[in-house]
């Protein structure tokens, strides 16, 4: 049942034809995601040996294990989410987010395939995302706040299995770069004492205006849900690639700055 509603919408997604009225105008951070730019590193995914565990850390690890039973290489997932230390803040996220691995529940609570989700983000030679949906409560509310909410992810990235079945893979959040220059990162934001990826370009294109693309932004990834051989935060995954003919344009600034195309 599930399968067949995400191939329906992994159909939708791939054909390109989500129209205006499913696009939430991920005008503003969007709903975006990708990162490009030149301090990302594929290797780096070893975190170091596991810290001590407390009374508190070692519960949260067993809840995470317990959302983790399902999906593959959960114990290899755990296992990052361990030597991260922040196993309590993270299993916050999976316990507000576990319902995700079902993408209508997703769609029904307001996570979008708007104009920045009709792409699948990938990065050859260096990794994949996949197709972001955005929620637009959850940005604006960061926007107000300034508080990165573990519990209300911006964003969530799904990869898409070769039958077509959408599969959650990722807890995103970001933040649209203030002075929009790639070369300063003064307000650049941090969560659980991990620094955003950027500023960068934007990933994809938008539907607003003539050759509008997603603004200059910062973001943070966390792979929950899809074992990421180069660290649980890192932006790009070595194992994701995008099915072919999903994947967006090259961005038009991207000529002077290698790193800043997809
Ligand atoms: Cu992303």
């Amino acid at each position: 049942m599930v399968v067949r509603k995400n191939r329906r919408l992994a159909n939708v997604i791939a054909s390109g034809l989500v129209g205006a009225g499913v696009m939430l105008g991920l005008s503003g951070m969007a709903g975006a995601s990708a990162p490009d730019h030149g301090t990302h590193r594929a290797g780096g995914g070893d975190p170091g040996p596991a810290p001590a565990q407390s009374a508190a850390d070692a519960k949260a690890m067993k809840e995470t294990r317990a959302y983790l039973a399902g999906v593959p290489d959960g114990p290899r997932i755990a296992l990052q989410v361990l030597k991260s230390g922040k196993a309590r803040e993270l299993a916050r996220v999976y316990r507000a987010t576990l319902k995700y691995r079902d993408i209508d529940k997703a769609l029904a609570d307001g996570y979008s395939p708007g104009p920045n989700t009709m792409y699948c983000v990938e990065k050859p030679g260096v990794g994949g995302m996949g197709f972001h949906l955005g929620n637009h409560t959850y940005i604006d509310e960061t926007a107000r706040t300034g508080v990165y909410d573990l519990e209300h992810p911006h964003i969530l990235v799904y990869t898409r299995t070769p039958s077509g079945r959408m599969e959650l893979a990722v807890a995103e959040w970001g933040k649209i770069d203030e002075d929009q220059n790639l070369a300063t990162d003064d307000d650049r934001p941090s969560m659980l004492g991990m620094p955003f990826e950027g500023p960068m370009l934007g990933h994809v294109p938008m539907t607003h205006g003539p050759g509008g693309w997603m603004p200059i932004h910062f973001d943070k990834h966390f792979w929950l849900y899809k074992y990421n051989p180069a660290g649980l935060a890192k932006p790009w995954n070595p194992r994701v690639t995008c099915p072919a003919g999903t994947t967006p344009p090259p961005h038009p600034d991207a000529g002077a700055n290698a790193h800043a195309s997809h």
